[in-house]
């Protein structure tokens, strides 16, 4: 494996490169409806450490996927992910008002454009998703159209967040709350994996391992966000921190404790890493990011 500094830029390579793909994709018009786009870019070019876009490449990479569809495809997850942290900072929501170390999307501009922008998004995604230029196999499209759409649905994102809005009222133990994450975080991490796999036709060996290598990185992930809302600098993480302790919300930290929490963290970690002995080399970049994950500050 890479060291840290090299992993960074990795990912901060592939980051820009998402970036520009979005740029692209997010054409500003004349008409009247231009606010809406602005409001898009505004979020969705915002910065972000580009986790999901991340793991799509670098899952498609390992089946040879031609990098130009495999960032398109990341484009599309970024756009669902973008979506969602617009709408949970709505005042409806989380009502949050800094993001990205930015003003959020209905501060920025108002509550009804944000939720324009977010539902364009999301839309725009599956567009992506379903155009030739993503791949030329129809089936292959349909399938990532599908994937994604039940990731970000009510048995995935949407389903975990109504859960999360339950349990700011009700008793979480640590079961439920795996369950709400794993539906919440985990399934848009998750399916960013298996995105690479279906653009690369990969067989169900891999795909399995790629599977079992997300849900570990995705509760891991998590983990390591109820402890940067313990621990994190507000400054680094761009958003507001503590908001889980002043909410009585049950988190993993609140369940495990903070000690027991940094414990499970770097255990899934290493068991994400366990999941990709299928793999050889190739896979390093996908080793690299289980580690970052869980060492991140924002
Ligand atoms: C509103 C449908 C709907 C869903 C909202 C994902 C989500 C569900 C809410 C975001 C709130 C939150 C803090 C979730 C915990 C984990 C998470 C998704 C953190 C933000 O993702 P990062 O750290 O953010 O990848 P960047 O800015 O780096 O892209």
């Amino acid at each position: 494996m890479t060291d840290k500094t090299e992993f960074t830029a990795a990912l901060t390579t592939n980051a820009e490169a998402v970036t520009a793909v979005l740029d692209a994709l997010l054409k500003e018009s004349d008409g009247h409806e231009n606010r809406v786009i602005e409001a898009m870019r505004y979020v969705a070019l915002a910065g972000g450490k580009r986790v999901r876009p991340f793991l799509v490449t670098a899952s498609a990479e390992l089946f040879g996927v031609d990098r130009g569809r495999a960032l398109r495809a990341a484009a599309a997850v970024e756009m669902v992910h973008c979506y969602s942290l617009v709408h949970d900072d709505l005042p409806a929501m989380d009502d949050d008002d800094l993001r990205r170390g930015k003003p959020t999307c209905h501060i920025a501009f108002d509550e009804a454009t944000a939720i324009l922008a977010g539902d364009a998004l999301l839309t725009y995604a599956f567009e992506v998703l379903g155009d030739a230029a993503t791949h030329d196999d129809a089936s292959v499209r349909a399938d990532l159209v599908v994937a994604l759409a039940q990731a970000s649905g009510q048995a995935g994102m949407v389903g975990g967040q109504m859960i999360d809005l339950y349990a700011e009222d009700h008793e979480f133990d640590v079961p439920e709350i795996t369950r709400l994450q794993r539906m919440k975080t985990g399934a848009l991490i998750a399916v960013s994996c298996d995105m690479g796999a279906i653009l690369g036709k990969a067989s169900d060996q891999a795909r399995h391992a790629l599977r079992a290598y997300a849900h570990d990185v995705g509760l891991a992930f998590q983990i390591a966000d109820d402890l940067l809302d313990v621990e994190g600098d507000e400054a680094e993480v761009g958003k507001k921190t503590g908001k889980d302790a002043n909410a009585g919300k049950a988190t993993f930290v609140s369940l495990l404790g903070v000690e027991r929490a940094h414990e499970q963290a770097e255990m899934l970690s290493d068991q994400a890493r366990e999941h990709l002995k299928v793999f050889g080399a190739e896979a390093d970049p996908l080793r690299e990011l289980s580690v970052f994950v869980v060492h991140r500050r924002s």
